[in-house]
């Protein structure tokens, strides 16, 4: 029986560019989680922990990142760790992995070619990758091992052919042969590279083909991340039992709203109220929304960014509606105002390009909040 902890793509390093004031926390969050996925295999008395490539976001990771990593290493000098590097931590003369300060973690084994390794209760097949730009199937240097003993286990980094969640793009980044299983006879194919835990079933109906995804959610738009994976095989040719587990802690939602008029703010609060705990938050607004509510949308989400780590809004698409009559604008009681509002409103009734109406849309609110009296 072999019992191991499969994980990847922690991606430390990693920029979070796009996450705005949110980047750094992310960064320190993900190496913090790494502590999850090694103390759950602590715990379970794994035989091993595997970790399939993109450990690092690139192979010039600054030395602060790499330390932290291998302190962590060392709390957990008991479990083997066995290391296959993906395509940000690539193979080659410039490898993170070349450094001395991971020569000396006894228990960490880099697996740089495709020999087969020997380890507590399996035989491991590293298919390591050596050019971003391979159109060949990675696995194809595994060999038949039907009729020897023992539980083997593939290790790849790559897409599966024909089962990425994204077009075509399977054809041409990191290709591997889903077939292989069937072909070498191998019990399982640990993979990495995707973000997002999946696990795909051979013609019979069992799994031995599974991504344990990142154990940290990089962004948005990722769905299923956040876990390492147990995974247990009793014997040669046994079915694995593959259980996810949760190493992740940051919340992510992903939400598009439509706003009708005015009373969309409150059904927007209502929402915001619904996914309070969420640390990491992105809204699409579409639809419209009178100009005189605009001033309210903005306090609505200034007040939002105070609750969690991060509040991405897009309003690209939501339109700012000007009521019709103009001719009866608020009195500021300062014809100066009161021309400039008109002036303003006419300019975006005849405004098309979305990127100059969203400008005078802006200059509308803040001379509204100062026409009101409100410091702007
Ligand atoms: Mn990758």
């Amino acid at each position: 029986m072999v019992r191991f902890i499969q994980t990847s793509d922690w991606q430390i390093g990693m920029k979070g560019g796009g996450l705005g004031e949110a980047g750094p926390i992310v960064r320190e969050i993900r190496i913090e989680s790494i502590h999850n996925v090694l103390k759950f295999a602590q715990e379970k008395e794994v035989d091993f922990v595997l970790l399939c490539g993109d450990i690092f976001e690139h192979n010039m990771t600054g030395q602060e990142d790499v330390k932290k990593v291998v302190t962590i290493f060392n709390k957990y000098p008991d479990i083997p760790l066995y290391l296959l590097p993906g395509n940000h931590d690539i193979l080659g003369p410039d490898c993170v992995y070349n450094r001395p300060i991971f020569q000396r973690v006894n228990h960490l084994t880099i697996l740089r070619t495709s020999d087969s390794v020997e380890v507590t209760g399996a035989i491991l097949h590293p298919c390591p990758l050596l050019s971003t730009f391979t159109t060949q199937d990675l696995t194809e240097t595994i060999p038949v091992v039907s009729e020897v003993d023992g539980i083997h286990i593939g290790v790849a980094h790559g897409s599966l052919i024909g089962k990425s969640p994204v077009p075509n793009w399977e054809e041409i980044d990191l290709p591997i042969n889903p077939s292989c299983v069937v072909r070498t006879g191998i019990d399982y194919l640990a993979l990495g590279h995707w973000h997002s835990h999946r696990t795909f079933e051979d013609s019979t109906g069992i799994a031995r083909i599974a991504y344990s995804g990142t154990h940290e959610q990089t962004n948005y738009g990722e769905d299923n991340a956040g876990h390492c994976l147990l995974v247990q095989i009793d014997g040669k040719g046994d079915a694995p039992k593959i259980v996810p587990i949760k190493t992740g802690q940051l919340t992510w939602v992903s939400m598009e709203f439509e706003m009708k008029d005015s009373s969309s703010l409150i059904e927007l609060e209502k929402y915001f109220e619904s996914i309070k705990g969420i640390d990491m938050v992105r809204l699409v607004l579409h639809g419209e929304l009178p100009l005189e509510s605009k001033e309210e949308l903005d306090n609505i989400l200034e007040f939002q960014t105070t609750l969690h780590k991060n509040l991405r809004v897009k309003l690209d698409s939501l339109n700012i509606t000007v009521p019709p009559s103009l001719e009866a604008p608020p009195d500021f009681g300062d014809p100066t105002l009161n021309q400039t509002e008109i002036h303003l409103k006419q300019l975006l009734a005849n405004e098309i390009d979305p990127r100059k109406r969203r400008i005078i849309i802006e200059a509308l609110t803040h001379l509204q909040r100062f026409g009101k009296g409100i410091e702007v």
